[in-house]
């Protein structure tokens, strides 16, 4: 299954038809426990938070997708998120983005805050980051593009730097998919993912995925899933086995709406400045061109005007949705400071950039005419 190309991996890998039936899709094993022959003799299953059929599919999936040996999956993003913060030793340091999703941020200062050190550092400074990984931290947690600033981090010479101090390095990986950006091909040690976004695709399941071809690192992330339970149910793991098969050519058109989406914004002039990896004014286009094979569909910008302009834009769109989230067919806007990143306190917020005029848009695969005429009236009614 190797060799497939993604296209074909994302329907077939997984997902080979039911062998006592023939059923061509998986079934949903929506069952708690398994009966066994004998004390101890099982088929490979005895309790669904350890392991289920559906879920064993959908893991061999994303690992074929990430080029990893072995997937685990969770029943949120934060939840594998919290995982990896178990599998290190109490005490240790963990160097992260600036700006990473609001609730990665929330885990790290108010759940793990007593247990590690986190230092939040600019991921595209490199003269610092070789000072920092110098120190030895546990591990490095880096997002790239970030959430919601779509900042640019050079995964391979973060690798070679950390792997000269023997630091872990963990990708978050959500906004990319595993369709445009591959972080274990480039040195990273683990892969994550909010199966929530562009992976399931639909807006219909929350779940977390982690990949990795480190054999200890899955066993004792498996080891702690299901101690402590935050395994994936059958039918959401069914219907992201689901939500996968189309995930090459929705992230084509991601892209193709987002790239116009986000030319149009930025001859606008009611707009302050867009950001978006394929446009030429990104500052770190030429690396996106490097490490991303394509540029997604998330476009962050700045409107004219302060908060009230920004209220009354976001109030003012129709098609796309003011919701939080990202990633599904449905495009979405919404407003970070208030929204998604509300619990990142407003000096640091503001020390980054995320300020009360930035709006974010995930470009869902609508017929990108709507779109446009969308953003054009409600941009309009600003005047
Ligand atoms: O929502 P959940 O499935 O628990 O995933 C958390 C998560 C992890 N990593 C990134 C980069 C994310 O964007 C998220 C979730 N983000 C949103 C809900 C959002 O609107 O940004």
């Amino acid at each position: 299954m190797k060799k497939l190309k993604f296209g074909t991996k994302v329907i077939h890998v997984g997902g080979e038809p039911d062998k006592e039936t023939g059923a061509v899709m998986p079934p949903i094993y929506q069952t708690s426990t398994y009966a066994q022959k004998s004390p101890g003799k099982h088929q490979g299953y005895e309790y669904t938070r350890s392991h289920n059929p559906t879920r064993t599919r959908l893991e061999q999936n994303l690992a074929s997708l990430e080029n990893a040996k072995y997937a685990l999956t969770t029943a949120s993003g934060v939840a594998m998120t919290s995982l990896i913060m178990q599998m290190l030793k109490k005490g240790s340091t963990v160097l992260c983005g600036d700006d990473v999703y609001g609730g990665t941020y929330r885990q790290f200062t108010t759940v793990y805050n007593d247990r590690h050190n986190f230092e939040f550092v600019d991921t595209t400074d490199y003269k610092l980051l070789e000072e920092k990984l110098a120190e030895r931290p546990a591990m490095i947690w880096i997002e790239t593009p970030t959430n919601p600033l779509l900042k640019i981090t050079d995964i391979k010479k973060v690798c070679d730097i950390a792997k000269k101090h023997e630091v872990l390095v963990c990708v978050d990986n959500t906004f990319m998919s595993p369709y445009f950006q591959n972080p274990l091909d480039l040195g990273a040690d683990i892969v994550t993912h909010s199966l929530t976004k562009y992976i399931n695709g639909h807006s219909d399941v929350v779940g977390g995925a982690m990949m990795t071809n480190h054999q200890h690192i899955h066993k004792e992330l498996f080891r702690l899933q299901n101690s402590m339970g935050p395994s994936s149910s059958p039918f959401d793991s069914w219907l992201v086995l689901r939500g996968i098969k189309t995930l090459a050519i929705r992230m084509q058109r991601h892209e193709e709406n987002a790239l116009k989406i986000a030319k149009f914004l930025e001859s606008h002039e009611q707009i302050e400045k867009v950001v978006y990896p394929g446009l030429e004014s990104h500052p770190q286009h030429e690396l996106a061109k490097e490490q991303m094979s394509g540029f997604g569909g998330m476009i962050t910008f700045f409107i004219k005007g302060g908060l009230e302009a920004s209220r009354n834009f976001l109030e003012k769109v129709q098609i796309f949705s003011l919701a939080e989230s990202l990633g599904g067919v449905e495009s979405l806007i919404e407003h970070p400071a208030i929204m998604t990143h509300a619990s990142v306190p407003k000096e640091v917020r503001e020390s980054i950039g995320i300020s009360d005029n930035l709006i974010r848009v995930s470009v869902g695969i609508e017929d990108v005419n709507d779109l446009l005429l969308d953003l054009e009236v409600a941009l309009e009614s600003q005047k």
